[in-house]
Order: C-alpha cells, then sequence, then structure tokens
C-alpha cells in the first residue's frame, strides 16, 4: 500500500465495442485515481497468452485469448492509494452475476467471458503487467488534489 500504488486496468474488447471506455475511466477519475498511461492497441495472440500465463492450463484460455484479441482494447495505468485492491473492488466479481450494483461488472455486464474490464489482482502482477503493456515506461506527475484525498 502507498499513495502511488499503481494498478494495470484494461477496458477488453467488448468495453469498447459497447462505448463504455468514457464511463469507465471516469468511475476511476472520480473515485480519485490519477491517469499515468493510456493508449489504444489490438493486442496479438501471443502478447495476449504472455498477459494471461497464469491460466494457460484452464479449460477456458483459448477462448479467453481469442475474445480478448478479438479486437482493440485500452490499456491504463492508473496510480493512486491501494490502486490495486480499490480497482479491484470497483471491478466487482470475475463473474457479473456474482458483482454487487456499483461496480463495473455489476452495472455493465451479465458473462464471466465477456466482463468487459480487467484489473491487476496484486502488487506484483500489476508492476509485471505494466511493463508488458508498456514497454516503452509511463508518465509520473503530480495532481494538485493529492493533498485532499489522502
Ligand atoms: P481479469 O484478470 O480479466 O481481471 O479477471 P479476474 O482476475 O477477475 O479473473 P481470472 O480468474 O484471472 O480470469 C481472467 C478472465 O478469464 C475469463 N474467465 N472465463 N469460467 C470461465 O469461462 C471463465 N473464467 C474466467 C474472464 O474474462 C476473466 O476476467
Amino acid at each position: 500500500m502507498s499513495n502511488t500504488e499503481r494498478t494495470y486496468i484494461m477496458i477488453k474488447p467488448d468495453g469498447v465495442q459497447r462505448g463504455l471506455v468514457g464511463k469507465i475511466i471516469a468511475r476511476f477519475e472520480e473515485r480519485g485515481f490519477k491517469i499515468v498511461a493510456l493508449k489504444m492497441a489490438h493486442p496479438t495472440e501471443d502478447h495476449l497468452r504472455k498477459h494471461y500465463a497464469d491460466l494457460a492450463n484452464k479449460p477456458f484460455f483459448p477462448g479467453l485469448v481469442k475474445y480478448m484479441a478479438s479486437g482493440p482494447v485500452i490499456a491504463i495505468v492508473f496510480e493512486g492509494l491501494d490502486a490495486v485492491k480499490t480497482g479491484r473492488a470497483m471491478l466487482g466479481a470475475t463473474n457479473p452475476l456474482a458483482s454487487p450494483i456499483g461496480s463495473i461488472r455489476g452495472d455493465f455486464a451479465l458473462a464471466v467471458g465477456r466482463n468487459i474490464c480487467h484489473g491487476s489482482d496484486s502488487v506484483e502482477s500489476a508492476n509485471k503487467e505494466i511493463d508488458l503493456w508498456f514497454p516503452e515506461g509511463i508518465t509520473s506527475w503530480k495532481s494538485v488534489y493529492e493533498g485532499w484525498l489522502y
């Protein structure tokens, strides 16, 4: 936990296709997180196999890779207090059915295979994912609101 903790948030192809990019980013900004990197990317299946390497043995893995490669995604790094845990809470559960109303998946998604947004599950995975998606490096800047948020 630190004021400058970072998490990797990715709006998945269904979130982009459904025009939910602005709404999802707005929730993170309104909560108090700062964007330190953002881009649109159309990932290859190879790149996604690296991102989801921990799930390689799961039966849903091939379908997951195809779904994630089916269109562009928005790759974002948000920074702020407890960014990883709060980011996960904002997303809801993996399965939208188990996600509370008010969470991103609980408000915008129905099925586990179309759950619109990814969020890092630990600081260690966040660091790995940030390196994988932003090998060019990312920005650091000071927000004037920081003293008012924590
Ligand atoms: P994510 O990495 O996308 O944020 O999701 P997560 O941590 O909540 O869940 P994880 O277990 O890492 O699964 C990654 C993504 O795989 C798809 N999935 N499909 N039973 C299924 O068909 C199934 N289970 C998981 C979801 O898109 C999930 O977000």
